[in-house]
């Protein structure tokens, strides 16, 4: 690692950092960063719920917790885990480094990307909080309806649960559409798109995801929204409704959501598998293709979540074959990054530990899946916890494995220090069993007939030994976590000085400051390669490599410019460099719109006119904000 000691201590990337900048900022890395810290409290708040859950299942007949605070629990578990952890910790590295990586300024749109922070943060905090009252939302993250209608369940914990979607939806598809305007627009001259480092690729089809799935949970949510609230019949069997409308809309959003959480990890392992094995990714343009294929193939097998519901042999068979298949293009991404590392120089440092980890946890994960794609095998294995054991080894080892990759591989690039490697090699350890002693042992009590969801369970089932192993493994989870907290904030504010690249790598976001200033790069670097950095420090790692999917002049018209390294830090008024101005305005609109569309609670507690009135000012304070962000200028 090159080491650091010419570097001066790293400043803030702005000269003002202060809370009322907090508030303000429209700088993508802030905003990303901003993402980081929450989506991190919210995994203590996912981790806790699983903590207390895994308490009362340690032994058979506790009473820790009631059965419908059991219901609360792996509802908020999972609806936390999935909306207010993975995504916004993928969003987190959106924000901070897609624009460093193709070489821009900002995102298109900045203030949206503010808004979309806020309406993050907001409706994350709607549909949590109530859990403090036991009043959350109960009826599992998948609320099937009709069960989630309000004649079965009338109190307010679905309502919280509908418009806290809803909320958070918003947030999502504002983001995807300004990261496909950035990504498609404000690539540096030269970044071709078969040039773009693989995370910017894998966001890049995680945005399509979002914008093609979210739209149909948002029809599906509308629908229940409208049957609670006003009493429209869209899931009221009696009046004809299709019993199996919500499941089908749900999965067709559900698994494509899937592939939104683990894409981004794959991404992020993409980069740091060739950096500590110092080595070009192995078949760049096939791990593209591959990427682009499992997002294609993701929106054909939502079924096979409806296996047990009685489609018949046709669609089952169908759904069977489109789900094995997603086997293949996910299998060469294994493989791919496998022969990154084959005769490598590899390191194996605490990124690397990670991404390994992700490869073999994820394959386990993997293979579950293609167990569940065969009808008469799922019917064995359907809501037990061999199920839960399959999307933990995916979802855990496999994204969250591969977001602490890219949380120690970046972190220096964030903050200008590095996290300590002992510590970091601790959390590693410490994750990777309490991992496996957690989720191994459900395979079996699945196998054994243990049903998911269930709050508790008599002995003498066969049961108690691996739910024992499970509680214990998720003790050890928690301190491995405790461990990365420690060391995240301890190396915030004392770790190694890291300087522009301390791990000599080569994608763009090296070459810049470490925490790069606001305008990230004082001139746009004009690229003639995936590899720049390596092209200009270690050009031997490079050479073979076919660089020439377009030559820079068809892009660019112009001849090249060399890429240097950015050492100097000025400030971007001494540039001369217009950035944009720091805005309160988008955290106003997103907390009013927050307020307006939770405000719908209100319905079954006041009268209809309070109702009414409230959510007429929250709409006028909404658009009264939007209105006035609109009109101010922008730079
Ligand atoms: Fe899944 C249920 C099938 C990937 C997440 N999945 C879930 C749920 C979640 C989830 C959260 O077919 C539960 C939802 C709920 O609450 O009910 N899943 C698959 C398949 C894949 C897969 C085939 N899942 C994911 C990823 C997730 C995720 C990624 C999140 C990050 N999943 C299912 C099915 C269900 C399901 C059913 C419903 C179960 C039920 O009954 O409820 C694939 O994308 C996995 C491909 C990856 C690999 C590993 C690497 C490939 C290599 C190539 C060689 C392998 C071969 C296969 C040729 C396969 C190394 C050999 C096969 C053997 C059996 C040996
Ligand atoms: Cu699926």
């Amino acid at each position: 690692m090159a080491t650091t000691a010419a570097h001066a201590a790293p400043v803030a990337s702005e000269e003002n950092t202060g809370l009322w900048s907090w508030l303000s900022t429209v700088d993508h890395k802030r905003i990303g960063i901003l993402y980081l810290y929450t989506a991190l409290f919210f995994l203590v708040v996912g981790g806790l719920e699983a903590t207390v859950m895994r308490t009362q299942l340690m032994k058979p007949n506790l009473t820790v917790v009631t059965a419908e605070q059991f219901n609360q629990l792996f509802t908020m578990h999972g609806t936390t885990m999935v909306f207010l952890v993975i995504m916004p910790l993928s969003a987190a590295f959106f924000n901070f480094l897609i624009p460093l990586q193709i070489g821009a300024r900002d995102v298109a749109f900045p203030r949206l990307n503010a808004f979309s922070y806020w309406v993050y943060l907001f409706g994350g905090l709607f549909i949590t909080l109530p859990i403090l009252g036991w009043i959350a939302p109960n009826g599992g993250w998948f609320g099937y309806a009709p069960l989630t209608t309000r004649a079965y369940a009338p109190g307010l914990n679905i309502d919280f649960w509908v418009l806290g979607l809803q909320i958070l939806g918003i947030s999502s598809l504002a983001a995807a559409f300004n990261f496909i305007t950035t990504i498609i627009n404000m690539r540096a001259p030269g970044m071709t798109l078969m040039r773009m480092p693989m995370f910017t690729w894998m966001s890049f089809v995680v945005q399509f995801l979002v914008i093609l799935a979210f739209p149909v949970i948002t029809i599906a949510l509308v629908f229940l929204q409208f049957d609670r609230f006003f009493g429209t019949q869209f899931y009221e069997i009696a009046a004809g409704a299709d019993p199996l409308l919500w499941q089908h809309l749900f999965w067709v959003f559900g698994h494509p959501e899937v592939y939104i959480l683990i894409l981004p990890a794959f991404g992020l392992v993409s980069e740091v598998l060739p950096n500590f094995s110092k080595k070009p990714l192995f078949g760049y343009n096939v791990m593209v293709y591959s990427g682009i294929m499992i997002g294609f193939l993701g929106f054909g097998v939502w079924a096979h979540h409806m296996f047990a519901v009685g489609m018949g042999a046709v669609a089952d068979t169908l759904f069977s074959l489109t789900t094995m298949l997603i086997a293949i293009p996910t299998g060469v991404k294994i493989f791919n990054w496998i022969f990154t590392m084959w005769g490598g120089q590899i390191r194996f440092a605490s990124p690397m530990k990670f991404a390994i980890g992700l490869i073999a946890m994820f394959t386990i994960g993997g293979i579950s899946g293609v167990m569940h794609s065969s009808p008469p095998s799922d019917l064995q294995q359907t809501d037990t916890y061999f199920v839960v054991a399959h999307f933990h080894y995916v979802l855990f080892g496999g994204a969250i494995m591969g977001i602490f990759s890219g949380i120690y591989f970046y972190f220096p690039k964030m903050t200008g220090r590095l996290m300590d490697e002992g510590l970091g090699t601790l959390h590693f350890w410490l994750n990777f069993i309490g991992l496996n002693l957690t989720f191994f042992p459900m395979h079996f009590s699945g196998m054994l007939g243990m049903p998911r969801r269930i709050y508790t369970y008599d002995a003498g089932q066969g049961w108690e030994l691996f739910n024992m192993m499970s509680t214990m493994g998720t003790y050890l989870l928690v301190v491995s976590t405790l461990v990365f907290f420690y060391n995240f904030f301890k190396s915030r504010v004392s770790g190694q000085v890291a300087g522009n690249d301390p791990w000599e790598a080569p994608t763009l976001e090296w070459s810049i400051p470490s925490p790069p200033p606001d305008y990230n790069f004082a001139q746009i670097p004009v690229v003639t390669s995936r590899y720049p950095l390596w092209d200009l420090k270690h050009p031997e790692k490079t050479a073979g490599v076919d660089h020439s999917s377009a030559s820079i002049e068809e892009v660019t018209g112009a001849h090249a410019v060399p890429m240097h390294e950015e050492t100097e830090r000025r400030t971007a008024k001494e540039l001369g460099l217009p950035m944009p101005f720091p805005t309160i305005k988008p955290l106003f609109t997103a907390l009013f719109m927050v307020l307006m569309i939770g405000g719908m609670v209100l319905k079954t507690l006041t009268p209809l006119s309070v109702f009414v009135a409230t959510l007429i000012t929250l709409a006028a304070l909404m658009v009264g904000s939007l209105y006035a962000w609109l009109t101010s200028p922008l730079e």
